[in-house]
């Protein structure tokens, strides 16, 4: 069976690509999750992506993946710097984490600098936009690979190049 990767946007994100396209761009979390299913299937990953306004809601699907899924990537919004929640549900979780941000939060107001949730990340990938999903997926790859060594990678469908 595939491994899945459950990747999880907090609140407001549904509005990616409809409000605010200065700061977050212009593509729909619908864009990005067509692009991260073609790249799953590169890896031989399933992809489970979802996305609530609601902190209860996400705490419930991070428990989810938890027993599901062979990774998380998480996109918190706002319950980045305020949910002990949502870092106590990831804390219980023994899976490889990645804190992914469409900006840098660094970048932007102070409040934005404080992260729950990178107590709990191996990794945060922060500031490349939309891309920033495949990013994380690329090095989920990595660290699902990393920990279990003997089971084979799958093809990424990159062609060799011919010496010249
Ligand atoms: O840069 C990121 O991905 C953030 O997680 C986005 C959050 C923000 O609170 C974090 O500090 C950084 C905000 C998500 C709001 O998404 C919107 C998208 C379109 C229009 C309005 C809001």
């Amino acid at each position: 069976m595939k491994p899945k990767i459950m990747v999880l946007n907090g609140p407001n994100l549904n509005l990616l690509g409809v409000r605010q396209p200065h700061i977050y761009g212009h593509d729909t979390l619908a864009d990005i999750e067509r692009r991260l299913q073609a790249r799953a299937r590169t890896h031989g990953f399933v992809i489970d992506m979802r996305q609530s306004n609601h902190e209860g809601e996400l705490v419930t699907w991070i428990q989810e993946a938890r027993t599901t899924c062979a990774g998380i990537i998480i996109n918190p919004a706002a319950y980045t710097h305020t949910s002990v929640a949502i870092l106590d549900a990831l804390l219980a979780c023994d899976l490889p984490i990645i804190e992914l941000h469409l900006t840098n939060p660094h970048k932007r107001e102070e409040f934005r600098h404080r992260s729950f949730v990178t107590l709990a990340a191996k990794g945060v990938i922060a500031g490349f936009g939309a891309g920033g999903y495949e990013l994380a997926l690329d090095a989920m790859a990595k660290l699902v690979a990393d920990a279990s060594p003997g089971a084979p990678r799958a093809k990424t469908g990159t062609k060799k190049r011919r010496a010249p």
